[in-house]
């Protein structure tokens, strides 16, 4: 019993953290962004793609895979 309230505390810790995770990266993609950074047409397309499927999944609570998802633009974008 024990051991599983800990497992329940530890994945609400584990989201909450994620949940804050996303909208940090969406910022830091957004400010990318905002300097016009010098990509082709298909990575400009693909950041925006993952960005808005970032947004969507975060909203949708599944906060692994929009950090997953905005890392991809985060990768194409070169932020660390
Ligand atoms: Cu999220």
């Amino acid at each position: 019993m024990k051991r599983a309230t800990f497992a329940l505390a530890a994945m609400l810790f584990a989201g909450s953290a994620l949940a804050f995770h996303c909208p940090a990266d969406m910022k830091k993609i957004d400010a990318a962004l905002a300097k016009k950074p010098q990509l082709s047409e298909a990575q400009a397309a693909e950041v925006k793609k993952y960005r808005a499927e970032g947004e969507t999944l975060h909203k949708a609570g599944k906060h692994q895979e929009s950090v997953d998802t905005l890392a991809k633009a985060m990768k194409i974008l070169d932020i660390k």
